[in-house]
């Protein structure tokens, strides 16, 4: 298999743009550099934890651990206790790789820790370093100095590449095991149905701990040779400026469209800057109607929906520059993904008539491996060799698909984050004021679903602050799967068999 960066391997002294995070930025000469002297100090080690901050330190770390063939785990900053101890003890990483100066907690201060400089060496301007950004960092490593040669990780096409951790319905996240064949085969799909080349300028500001922003967002415009702003933190008027600035391709989940849209209003500039972007792309949730046809009326430009999860990438796209585009459609299959529509029975769907609804089972070069340490839970997610989505979907006369809701409504969209309703109403159970819990998703018009955490207080007299519980969940899980609003019962509606009714509550 061919290196999964071409256009690292290429010149030493390469000084166009790679990755520009705020002010601070690296050309593909100074991230060869960077990620040539990081990898020797990490290869042979069996997994390496990256601390994935929205920072250049994130992507040099991981392509390090690419070029060391080092499976990386990259870890939300913000995860909280319980679920940073899970997937520590799930993935046992040897060490973890950090920026200088990120204060780790404590289930991570216990790993060796090693630094991500930006600079091979302090003060080499010929490493390809557009500016210096780290100007107290001295130089680390043994061996490789800027320039000098870059690691081969032997190319295996099956080598676990990364491992990311993904929400289910019940019980902690498992992680996704991602091949270095997924990310080439599902990255150079989306070339092809996009053009992107490497003369596309990505801004983004999504989360480096997911697919959407690393793989998608980092390596996808790493390995086209192209460049990627990150903003460090969505703002209407970050993603104006940007692609005012030379940025030709914007990536965001619904949530951000929809803020886009709401400052599309007041902001000139905004609209100017969508009108002439070249691409719009949304994903990891659906993208509401009203939203894209506010961004269309007022820009002129159609949002492309692409629909992927975390263990296939991605699966189907609208294609770029073919026919009427119309809202609501995700596309067809990308590049060697085969897709079914299979019915509750199990057999396929053949209709291709925009109405018989199936469960959407993909095939090909994009799927994960496996779930770390789950061969069980690995089997369960397949029908012999078609990985189960779980989405369901019609799918019309041109082969194009349309998402029409989820098999498993203990899953939660919010934000484009994937939340199980089980490991939130396992955390609130351990809160002291609560005696029972159930959580559900609540349509909501900016993240999609909000999290609503319907609870029977231990006493009655004194339920606990909503605040309080929202606090809970974000310190012991993350701050995206607290509830974002909390009803209190007397008792939850139970079944003869004594199981909650779900359906019950929001009647
Ligand atoms: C809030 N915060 C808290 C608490 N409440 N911290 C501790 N305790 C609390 N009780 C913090 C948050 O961490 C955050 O910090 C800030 O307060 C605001 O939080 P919040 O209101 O929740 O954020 P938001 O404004 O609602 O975020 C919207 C968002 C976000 C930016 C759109 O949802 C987002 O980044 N979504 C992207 C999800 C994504 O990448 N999904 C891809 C997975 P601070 O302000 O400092 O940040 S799906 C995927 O990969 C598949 C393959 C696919 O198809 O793409
Ligand atoms: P995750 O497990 O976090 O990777 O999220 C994957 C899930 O996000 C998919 O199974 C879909 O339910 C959802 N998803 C991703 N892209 C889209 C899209 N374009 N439209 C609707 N849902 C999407």
């Amino acid at each position: 298999m061919s290196s999964l960066f071409p256009a690292l391997a290429a010149d030493p002294d390469d000084t166009r743009p790679a990755l520009r995070f705020g002010e601070r930025s690296l050309t593909y000469g100074g991230l060869r550099a960077a990620a040539a002297a990081l990898a020797p100090r990490i290869a042979g080690a069996a997994r390496v934890a990256v601390w994935a901050t929205p920072s250049a330190e994130t992507a040099v770390a991981v392509v390090a651990a690419l070029l060391a063939g080092v499976p990386a785990v990259p870890l939300n900053p913000r995860t909280g206790e319980r679920e940073l101890t899970h997937i520590l003890t799930d993935s046992e990483p040897d060490l973890v790789l950090a920026a200088p100066g990120d204060d780790l907690p404590a289930p991570l201060a216990r790993l060796p820790r090693v630094e991500v400089r930006l600079h091979a060496r302090a003060g080499d301007r010929t490493a390809g370093a557009e500016r210096p950004m780290d100007t107290t960092a001295t130089g680390p490593v043994g061996g490789a100095a800027a320039g000098g040669a870059l690691p081969d990780a032997g190319e295996d096409p099956e080598a676990p590449a990364l491992i990311v951790y993904t929400s289910g319905t019940t019980g902690p996240p498992k992680g996704a095991v991602l091949p270095r064949r997924a990310l080439a085969a599902s990255l150079d799909a989306l070339a092809d149905a996009w053009a992107w080349t490497a003369d596309d300028v990505l801004v983004h500001a999504l989360p480096l701990f997911h697919v959407h922003g690393l793989v998608l967002g980092v390596l996808g415009p790493l390995r086209r040779g192209g460049s990627v702003r990150h903003l460090g933190r969505f703002t209407a008027e970050g993603v104006a400026r940007e692609l005012a600035d030379g940025g030709t391709v914007l990536f965001g989940v619904p949530t951000m469209y929809h803020r886009l849209a709401e400052a599309i209003g007041t902001d000139e500039a905004l609209v100017k800057a969508l009108a002439a972007a070249r691409l719009l792309v949304s994903g990891s949730a659906a993208l509401p109607l009203p939203v894209h046809e506010r961004i269309t009326a007022a820009t002129g430009r159609r949002v492309v929906e692409r629909y992927g999860m975390t263990e296939t990438l991605m699966n189907t796209s609208v294609r770029v520059g073919e026919g009427p585009h119309r809202p609501g459609s995700v596309g067809t299959p990308l590049q060697d993904v085969a897709l079914r529509l299979v019915r509750d029975d199990g057999t396929p769907i053949t209709a291709y008539d925009g109405e018989t609804i199936g469960e959407v089972q993909v095939r090909g070069p994009n799927l994960f491996s496996g779930y770390l340490n789950r061969p069980d839970a690995t089997a369960a997610a397949f029908d012999g060799d078609w990985f189960r989505t779980g989405d369901m979907a019609v799918r019309d006369a041109d082969g194009s698909l349309r998402l029409v809701g989820r098999r498993a409504t203990d899953l939660i969209k919010s934000g484009g984050f994937k939340i199980g309703a089980g490991e939130v109403e396992n955390v609130l159970l351990a809160h002291p004021g609560v005696r029972e819990a159930a959580v559900t998703g609540e349509p909501d018009a900016d993240l999609g679903e909000r999290v609503v955490a319907w609870v029977v207080p231990a006493d009655p007299t004194a339920p606990p602050p909503p605040g309080d519980l929202a606090d809970h969940v974000a310190a012991q899980l993350a701050p995206h799967k607290r509830p974002r609003a909390v009803r209190y019962l007397e008792a939850l509606p139970r079944n003869d068999m004594g199981k909650v009714v779900k359906r019950a509550l929001h009647g």
